[in-house]
This record gives structure tokens, C-alpha cells and sequence, in this order.
């Protein structure tokens, strides 16, 4: 971001934002508010973005129960676009045309929680955004050439509860995914909940990703104790071809899981190794369930180890050099930091505790490289790749920054002295990113909080409270909050993506356009009987549609394929027909069919809905439907 010091002035006005409570309005400040304003201008500075100038990177934030990713700039926290993935969004017509209504299926939401940008080398390649449905089991992938979703893939079999991922490994080989639920498998048995341990199951999935298209399709599926797995993240580097999730049953509790999922001190995590799945599935030792590969890990070793960990855990983060992994207890102020070499030693020498039906539980201390006292509630970790980890401490309402190893042996006497620095957000965080953090080179740079509760921070908009996301910058020694912005419902995870490692496309080639129903001339639109299936292809164009008059009878099935010819940027044409509840919206160069039965009589005036040119309102035609009778009888 380029900053002129005259840009300064027109910041003043955010300086309110920032103000505390009990502050002067600018303009009315008293003498003790000299050093707050001075902070205020300089955090204003830092977060402002000109007109006309762009942010330095994007932003994806999941959109929680929406169903939906949400795209904002950084450092201006200006919403940008939302993308629709797992329901209907009329604003880009999503889930009106036939091709996206199929990729939806019957379900008409999801829970995004977790995106995960595909990797090459470690390293962001800029080509797709996964991102999960914890409700319905599945996993979706938007391409970043266009900010449209592709793919869904799902509902997974023999997995409940899609939550643990979308993580991407190294070279986006897989994206992987633990169950947050467990039940009767395959899906669809029966098995009383009271059976929970002995009939219930859960799955880690390794979902292949093809590297050229980017198609998904279930690889194999590990089968695990019913642990109910939280929040995972992949190896890298020394622990490239791992996984790793925490579990906050270990318990394996049924009901009122809130007392009987806390009882034990330390839950378990689970540590993949996915390389040595992949290779048992192509040895052959799977059973297949439900069609798919499943590995039992008692009997293939080397597959599945369990760690235990303090105390019903949430996240487990990999740091960039793929050595240290850290788990953050909730119930326990404490975030652990796990040598992966230590860890992979202790698998060498066989240094268990114990073992579970048939898997290694690793010694908690042999893989221990100390517990940092990061404050209470802690959940997620991320890194700035210059040797800082910060934890979201939940209970807490803050961000604690803390050294990561390798510790002075006076640090290690006492970790408190590795805790650096405290924030304190609004309120209640959950998770938190720092650009890049999963990747081999984070940029740093900003952290951005995301707060499950804002209480009253904003203007009143009702009982329905919008989510709090707070800027802090991190390029200090102290962090230092420089912005907040509110969204709606409910950002879990983000990832954040620098502006200058992708250029999405603004128009589709119309050479690209292999939609065979598409048509680029008048006189090759027009009207086709088959029975009664009437087949229209139509365009739009600044500012007409051609045709601008479709003829069908009463019980007559329609089907428009409708081009926007335009190759121009920004010239999207709408096409919405009254009372059909049809609702396409067409970009440039783009071809988008809908069917419609024909069940109502009447004339039914259409238009573009997307404001196009100083004619727009002129665009509109009718849809002429005679009544079955009246034809009969002529
Ligand atoms: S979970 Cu929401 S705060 Cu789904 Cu990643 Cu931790
Ligand atoms: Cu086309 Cu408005």
C-alpha cells in the first residue's frame, strides 16, 4: 500500500473508531487525547486505502451456517464479493440455472467452516479455494481464475459431521478431512446410542484432488474410535506426508457431552500418516464400505498413532518449518508444542504409553517440548514464519503472541518468559489468521481476529448480531489493533491470499465457451418444438435480449439457454422473468440454462436485472403462455 501523508488528514474521521468509550469526538478532543488521536491517525493510515487504490491481499472468510465464502480486502476490510457455494444466492444467480441447481442437489445449505487454499511446494499456488460443509458431509472447491465454485463432492460416505478440514497437503495431493460426528457404519445402520463405543465409528478421508482439473473424488478412509476429531492442519517439510487432528472425546461420551467429554485430562490426537495410507491402499490392505477403501489402522501399523494431549483440545497447528506442532487445550491454559522429530523418534524406539485398540499412543513426554502458559481458552495457533506463534485465547478475549522454539535454557526454566505479548479483541475469539501461517513462507504482516461476539460494537441492527473481525497489525514487538470490521454470519476460519499471486479472468473468452446451447448471432437464436419441449437459444446484449418474445403452450416444458455475448468487463445481463421465479444471471461471454414447466397461463413480461447501460430498462421481453384449451379447440 502506497501512503502520501496527505492521505492522513481524511483518516481523521476513523479515529472514532478506535476511540474508547468515553472519548471526545474529534474535533472536541481534550488535552490527555493528544497520544490517542496520534495513534488513531497513525492505525487509520495504516488500514486506509484510497479510492481507486487496491488492497495489498485478499481475505476469504468462511461464511459458517451461510453457506457461503465471503472475499475482503486487507488491509481495508472492504467486503469485495461473496461467493456462493453450498446455497442459492440471487445476487449471482447461483442455484437458479440447471448446472448449478445440480451441483446443490437437494441440500439447501451448508456450514463452511475451514478454507484451504491448494499448495504447490508448500507454497500457495493460487489456483483453488476448498472449503467444507460440517452439516452435509461435504467438500466444495472454487477456482480463483473465476471466484465460482466448481465442484461439490458429497455427501462423504461413511462420514458425519465434515468439520475437521478442508486441509490441503504440500502439493495438493489431498484435501483432508476428519468426522467431527460418530455413528453406525456404513450410514444408514442402525446401532442404538447407547452402543456408542462398540457401534459407532468415526473416519479420516483422504479426498484425491487431480492436478490438472483439480476434480475431486474419495481416495480412502482411515476408521477411528468414535473421538469426535476437531480442528487438524498437514505436515511440512520434516513432517510432510502427515496429519494431525485433536479429538475432544476421547471419552467416547454419548450424552451430556459437555460434562462427560471434559472427564479426561488429556484427549487424543491423532497423527496420519497419509503417504503410508496411500501405499497401504495400493498394497490392497482395504476393506471396502459403503465403496470406498477403508484401512483398519490396527491392522495396517504405521498408518494411525494417537498422542495425548491437554485438555479437550481444539486446534493443532503445524509452524511453517513443519518441525513444531501445537495444541491448545481449551480447558486448560496451556498451548503444547510437540517436536515432530522428537515425535518421530519416539515412534522409532516404540516409546508408547499405551496402545488402543490396536494403535500407539504415543508418550505424551517423549514428543513434549514444553507447555506454554498462553493464557485462558486457548484454541488456534498461527505463525508469522519469523519464529512467532500466536494463540486465540478464547475465554480470555485476546491474542497471545509467544517465541516458538528452539527455547534459552533460561526460557525453558520458566515459558512464561516466551510469551511476548497480549491483546486483548472483542470479544469471545475463535479462530484467527495470519497470511499464510499453513504455508512454508507466511507473509506476516497483519493477523486478523475473528470474534464470535461483538456486543453492541457497532450500530443496532436487532437480536441478530453481526460476527466482529479486528485487524492487528504484527509487525511490531507489540501487536497493535488497528481496525474492525463486522460480517454476517459466521466466519470460522480465512485465509489470506496475497493480491498479486492470481489476475482472475474478467470476461470468458468467448473461444473457451463449449457450451454447445450457446449462440453468438441473432440470426442463430430462436425457438425449437420437440414434442413439448420448447428449446430457446437466446442472447443478451446491451440493451436487448433476441429473442424478445417466447411463444409456449400451457403444460409445455421451456428450456432457455441464454449467452451474454459481451466480451467487455463488468457487462453482466440478468435475465429474471416475472412470477416464474426464474433468476439467471449471465457474465460476459458466460451461457446459463434453466427449465421451466410450463404451469401457469399468461403473458409473463422478463428483464434484465443487472443495470447494464442507459437502456437497461428497456431490456425486456415476453413469455406468451396460451392455455392448453384455447389451443385444443383452435
Ligand atoms: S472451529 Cu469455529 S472457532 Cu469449526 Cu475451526 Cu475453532
Ligand atoms: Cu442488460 Cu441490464
Amino acid at each position: 500500500m502506497k501512503l502520501i501523508s496527505s492521505l492522513l488528514a481524511p483518516a481523521v474521521a476513523a479515529a472514532a473508531l478506535v476511540a474508547l468509550p468515553g472519548c471526545n469526538p474529534p474535533g472536541k478532543s481534550g488535552a490527555g487525547d493528544a497520544g490517542k488521536s496520534v495513534a488513531a491517525n497513525s492505525a487509520a493510515a495504516r488500514t486506509w486505502v484510497a479510492p481507486g487504490q487496491k488492497d495489498e491481499f485478499y481475505l476469504f472468510y468462511s461464511g459458517g451456517h451461510s453457506g457461503q465464502v465471503y472475499v475482503a480486502g486487507l488491509p481495508s476490510m472492504r467486503h469485495l464479493a461473496t461467493i456462493p457455494v453450498f446455497g442459492r444466492y440471487p445476487g449471482t444467480g447461483y442455484g437458479y440455472d440447471e448446472a448449478s441447481k445440480a451441483m446443490l442437489g437437494d441440500y439447501t445449505w451448508g456450514d463452511v467452516h475451514h478454507p484451504g487454499l491448494s499448495k504447490k511446494d508448500g507454497l500457495y499456488d493460487g489456483r483453488w479455494l476448498f472449503v467444507n460443509d460440517n452439516a452435509n458431509n461435504r467438500i466444495a472447491r472454487i477456482d480463483l481464475r473465476d471466484f465460482k465454485t466448481k465442484q461439490i463432492l458429497g455427501p462423504i460416505p461413511n462420514s458425519m459431521g465434515n468439520h475437521g478440514s478442508s486441509f490441503v497437503t504440500d502439493n495438493t495431493e489431498y484435501v483432508l478431512v476428519a468426522t467431527r460426528f460418530s455413528v453406525p457404519l456404513p450410514k444408514g445402520r442402525y446401532a442404538d446410542p447407547a452402543n456408542y463405543e462398540k457401534e459407532f465409528n468415526g473416519m479420516v478421508s483422504g479426498i484425491k484432488v487431480d492436478p490438472t482439473s483439480g476434480t475431486m473424488k474419495v481416495g480412502w478412509q482411515i476408521i477411528t474410535p468414535p473421538f469426535d476429531w476437531d480442528l487438524g492442519s498437514t505436515g511440512k517439510g520434516p513432517s510432510e506426508g502427515w496429519a494431525f487432528w485433536t479429538s475432544y472425546n476421547t471419552e467416547m461420551a454419548h450424552d451430556n457431552l459437555e460434562a462427560n467429554a471434559s472427564q479426561k485430562d488429556r484427549d487424543y490426537a491423532a497423527i496420519v500418516n497419509w503417504k503410508a495410507a496411500e501405499a497401504a491402499v495400493n498394497a490392497g490392505q482395504t476393506t471396502m464400505l459403503d465403496g470406498v477403501a477403508v484401512i483398519d489402522p490396527a491392522k495396517t501399523p504405521g498408518v494411525l498413532y494417537y498422542l495425548p494431549v491437554p485438555k479437550s483440545p481444539h486446534g493443532i497447528d503445524v509452524d511453517p518449518t513443519g518441525r513444531w506442532v501445537v495444541a491448545a487445550g481449551k480447558l486448560q491454559p496451556v498451548a503444547s508444542v510437540f517436536d515432530f522429530e522428537k515425535l518421530q523418534a519416539a515412534i522409532a524406539k516404540k516409546d508408547f504409553e499405551s496402545e488402543f485398540r490396536g494403535v500407539p499412543v504415543i508418550r505424551y513426554d517423549a514428543a513434549l517440548e514444553g507447555e506454554v502458559p498462553v493464557g485462558l481458552g486457548p484454541l488456534h495457533t498461527q505463525y508469522d514464519g519469523a519464529g512467532n506463534a500466536y494463540t486465540s485465547l478464547f475465554i480470555e478475549s485476546a491474542v497471545a503472541k509467544w517465541k516458538m522454539p528452539p527455547w534459552s535454557a533460561d526460557e525453558r526454566a520458566d515459558l512464561n518468559k516466551v510469551v511476548l505479548d497480549k491483546i486483548a479483541v472483542h470479544y469471545n475469539i475463535g479462530h484467527l489468521v495470519v497470511g499464510g501461517s499453513d504455508t512454508k513462507k507466511p507473509y506476516g504482516k497483519y493477523l486478523v481476529a475473528m470474534n464470535k461476539l461483538s456486543k453492541g460494537r457497532h450500530l443496532s441492527v436487532g437480536p441478530s448480531q453481526p460476527e466482529d473481525s479486528e485487524l492487528i497489525d504484527i509487525t511490531g514487538k507489540k501487536m497493535e489493533l488497528i481496525y474492525e470490521a463486522f460480517t454476517e454470519p459466521e466466519p470460522h476460519f480465512a485465509q489470506i491470499l496475497k493480491a498479486d499471486a492470481i489476475s482472475p479472468i474478467e470476461v470468458y473468452p468467448k473461444a473457451e465457451n463449449d457450451d454447445p446451447n450457446a449462440v453468438w448471432d441473432a440470426k442463430d437464436t430462436g425457438a425449437t418444438r420437440r414434442g413439448n419441449v420448447v428449446e430457446v437459444k437466446m442472447i443478451a446484449i446491451r440493451s436487448h435480449f433476441t429473442p424478445d418474445r417466447i411463444d409456449v403452450n400451457e403444460g409445455d416444458e421451456l428450456v432457455l439457454h441464454v449467452t451474454n455475448v459481451e466480451q467487455t468487463p463488468d457487462m453482466i445481463h440478468g435475465l429474471g422473468i416475472v412470477e416464474q421465479n426464474v433468476n439467471l444471471v449471465i457474465d460476459p461471454g458466460e451461457t446459463k440454462t434453466v427449465r421451466i414447466k410450463m404451469t401457469k397461463t399468461g403473458v409473463f413480461p422478463f428483464y434484465c436485472t443487472n443495470f447494464c447501460s442507459a437502456l437497461h430498462q428497456e431490456m425486456q421481453g415476453y413469455l406468451a403462455v396460451k392455455p392448453a384449451v384455447a389451443v385444443a379447440t383452435q
